[in-house]
């Protein structure tokens, strides 16, 4: 049987359940190599694990799509279970989280291979090993347990042009169920590039794909959204891309095509602050032109020194500079700010609370979502946290609890966490409520009224920086406590 099967984990707090898109990814050069390929999403079948058994019964192999945190956890599960039915199938790992730890992961006795970077190549040639009875040794990125159990672990494979790939499929998904009511209706996850030339001490990115980036060409992208929009009446896009800007060319050719084609788009996508800012005016103009309703941009934090720490090339002034323009265009700005980096954790909330109130002051919609810094494995940063006192966990299945909504970093404590959790959990959303709080406030009724003395208490709280006595937060956080959340 020539049968791969791919496996996408479940995940935690995931209120929208986007396409799963790194395994369409490898999917579609195995499909054009003539495998068949059977896609199982953990978040959409309930109970996942006898189906993904059943998929994967007379596979080559079973490949599951893996992200630091929760969904190592199931991956763990599901990895285990495969082995107890399936003793000598072959269980291989693949996303950012493996790609920079192969060794720890190849620890398990439950995984035996690891794909780094980049899937497309290495999975389709190992599908065509496995097929052939031949050895698998000498893939570009492949991680495998030699026949004394010992890891054999490839460098870190060169990123490829994306062109090579046959379209990214979307008919091997039940397709309705990645639809989302976000930026339009109907709005579809999709990627056009991979890779990103900037090395934020943060980020993995740049120990991912070095610093380098590919992309689909313009014309290639049309026809995968005109195909979304005619096949899948697709109203609206949520571009996947690390950075979607990186060529001011090919974004110019995909807006000016998204026009000529009359596709009735609207879209999303990331774009580092100081990019936005340097692209002429009539470029900004056509990009929002041709749909763009929403841009997700890293403030990070309203502390210079901080974002300078953190290698972010941007400044405070970038974040109010880029607020503005996006109001004139009328193009929704979501910034993203991170809490907790080393230096002076404690003056960083002052600092990011000024930036946010200066943000809010321009346009109340714009959006400023608040995490705590969290070393990820091949970030920069990461062996400064190690020096700093953070000890990463030791095993692979010790992962699943750490993300972006803990504190992982000894530099900072309990009082510094609960003090950030209710900033950016309560007091800042209902200090400047963005629509859908502002609906609540203003139906009617007592629910209303108590939305109404919140936004004044939090808007006090937050001018007069006095978060003593947080009574509110104390209730909200004890409803929560009832309702299981
Ligand atoms: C969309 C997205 C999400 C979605 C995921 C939904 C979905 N269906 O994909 C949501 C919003 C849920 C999400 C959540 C998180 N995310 Co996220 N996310 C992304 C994003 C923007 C796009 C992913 C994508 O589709 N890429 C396009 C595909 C084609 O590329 P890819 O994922 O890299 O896949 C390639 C390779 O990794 C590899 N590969 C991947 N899987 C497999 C499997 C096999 C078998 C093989 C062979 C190869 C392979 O081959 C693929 C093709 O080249 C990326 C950034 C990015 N642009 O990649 C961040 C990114 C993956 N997320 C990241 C993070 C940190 C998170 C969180 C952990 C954050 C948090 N809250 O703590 C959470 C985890 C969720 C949780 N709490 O359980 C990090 C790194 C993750 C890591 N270390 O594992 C990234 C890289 C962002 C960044 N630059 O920091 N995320
Ligand atoms: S944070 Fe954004 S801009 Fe910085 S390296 Fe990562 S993907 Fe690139």
């Amino acid at each position: 049987m020539n049968k791969v099967t791919l496996v996408f984990p479940r995940l935690r707090r995931e209120s929208n359940v986007w396409a799963p898109l790194p395994l369409q990814a490898v999917a579609a050069p195995l499909m054009a190599a003539g495998f068949e390929v059977e896609l199982v999403d953990g978040r959409i079948i309930h109970p996942h694990i006898p189906r993904i058994l059943e998929a994967a019964r007379g596979s080559l192999y079973v490949g599951l799509s893996v992200m630091t945190g929760y969904q190592i956890g199931d991956a763990v599960i599901i990895s285990r279970a495969i082995k107890a039915a399936y003793p000598d199938m072959p269980v291989v790992w693949g996303g950012y989280h493996v790609s920079m730890l192969p060794e720890q992961t190849l620890a398990e006795s439950y995984i035996d291979m690891v794909i780094r970077g980049q899937g497309q190549l290495a999975a389709t040639e190992l599908a065509g090993r496995l097929a052939a009875g031949e050895p698998v040794a000498g893939i570009d990125g492949l991680c495998y347990k030699d026949e004394s159990g010992q890891a054999v672990i490839s460098g870190h494979p060169r990123l490829v042009e994306l062109d090579q790939f046959p379209p990214t499929p979307y008919g091997i998904l039940d397709i309705e169920k990645y639809m989302v009511n976000d930026v339009g209706t109907r709005t579809m996850k999709y990627f056009s590039s991979q890779g990103c030339p900037f090395g934020c001490g943060f980020c993995a990115e740049t120990s991912m794909y070095g610093r380098g980036w590919v992309g689909f060409p313009a014309e290639r992208v049309l026809d995968d959204l005109t195909g979304l929009v005619e096949k899948h009446g697709v109203n609206a896009i949520d571009f996947a891309d690390t950075n979607f800007f990186v060529s001011k060319k090919r974004v110019r050719a995909i807006c000016e095509g998204i026009i000529e084609r009359g596709l009735d788009l609207k879209w999303a996508a990331d774009v580092r602050t100081r990019q936005f800012i340097d692209f002429p005016e009539d470029l900004r103009q056509l990009i929002r032109d041709a749909g763009c309703r929403r841009l997700l941009l890293g403030a990070e934090s309203g502390s210079q020194e901080a974002l300078q720490h953190i290698g972010k090339q941007t400044t405070v002034e970038d974040t109010l500079e880029v607020s503005r323009i996006c109001n004139r265009l009328g193009i929704i700005a979501r910034f993203t700010t991170m809490f907790g980096f080393p230096g002076e954790p404690e003056k960083d909330i002052e600092a990011t609370l000024d930036m946010v109130e200066g943000i809010k002051a321009i346009n109340e919609d714009f959006e400023v979502h608040g995490f705590f810094f969290a070393p990820y494995p091949g970030a920069p940063m990461y062996q400064e946290a190690v020096r700093l006192g953070f000890r990463p966990p030791a095993r692979l299945e010790d992962w699943k609890d750490f993300d972006l909504t803990e504190l992982h970093t000894p530099w900072v404590n309990p009082v510094y966490k609960e003090k950030v959790d209710m900033i950016i959990d309560f007091y800042m959303p209902f200090a400047s409520p963005g629509p859908e709080l502002r609906q609540k406030m203003t139906a009617g009724g007592l629910k209303s009224l108590a939305y109404r003395a919140m936004h004044k208490e939090a808007a006090w709280r937050v001018r007069h920086r006095d978060f003593r006595l947080p009574l509110e937060w104390r209730v909200k956080k004890l409803r929560a406590r009832r309702h299981g959340q």
